[in-house]
């Protein structure tokens, strides 16, 4: 019997490896993290676009376990702050700050700024082989900050985004409906066919070599 192949998701965030385990549930391939083959994550993100810094993760660590591997650099968009927190999302409130301290920071930067405090979450994937091109598939969710914190569920800045046309944040969300609705759903829907692209072409080379 032919083994399933195995699919890298290299991210060590606890919160996205949750949702890739359900949003790439009908991708015909084993997912595995780079702690389950004992590869350390360990790329310094200093891209400018979320763009540089998925590839970048995606290609070291295809690199360092010669699997098929996709990553995603992700982060919140907020317009009065020209954009911030941006690609320095995971680092917004300096090293070693965790995500209550991030979200205090960023509540913090934005005192004074009446509603609707409008932002929007990215999400960009970039998925490699080992030797072969790289691919993208990016996705967005648009709403607006809170200035209270909401909800146990998701992670990151889930408690203080309210999506458009809802009046709940993500983190009051279901898990299930964040993951229709969110930046990295929208971007795992246009991924899926180029892993399924790729898986087959994988399949087809282990068969006749
Ligand atoms: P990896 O590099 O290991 O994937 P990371 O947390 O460092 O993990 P990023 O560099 O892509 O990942 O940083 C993204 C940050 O943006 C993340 O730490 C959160 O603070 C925020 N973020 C991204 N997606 C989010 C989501 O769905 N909900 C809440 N916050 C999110």
């Amino acid at each position: 019997m032919m083994t399933k192949p195995r699919l890298l998701v290299a991210t060590t965030n606890a919160g996205k490896q949750r949702e890739y385990r359900e949003l790439l549930r009908e991708v015909p391939a084993e997912i595995v993290f780079p702690g389950d083959l004992g590869i350390a994550l360990e790329v310094e993100e200093d891209g400018t676009t979320f763009r540089e810094n998925a590839a970048k993760k995606a290609a070291a660590l295809a690199r360092a376990s010669g699997l098929l591997s996709l990553a995603d650099d992700s982060g919140l968009e907020v317009d009065a702050l020209g954009g911030e927190p941006g690609v320095r999302s995971s680092r917004y409130a300096g090293p070693g700050a965790d995500d209550p301290r991030r979200r205090e920071f960023l509540l913090e930067k934005l005192r004074g700024i009446p509603a609707p405090r409008k932002a929007r979450f990215v999400c960009v994937i970039a998925i490699t082989i080992p030797g072969g091109g790289i691919s993208f598939a990016e996705g967005e969710c648009r709403g607006e900050i809170t200035l209270t914190q909401r909800g146990s569920n998701g992670f990151g800045y889930d408690p203080v985004f309210q999506p458009e046309g809802r009046q709940v944040t993500l983190a009051e969300l279901p898990p299930d409906e964040k993951n229709r609705i969110s930046h990295r759903a929208r971007a795992a829907a246009a991924a899926i066919p180029i892993l399924r692209t790729l898986l087959d072409s994988e399949s087809a080379r282990r068969e006749h070599p």
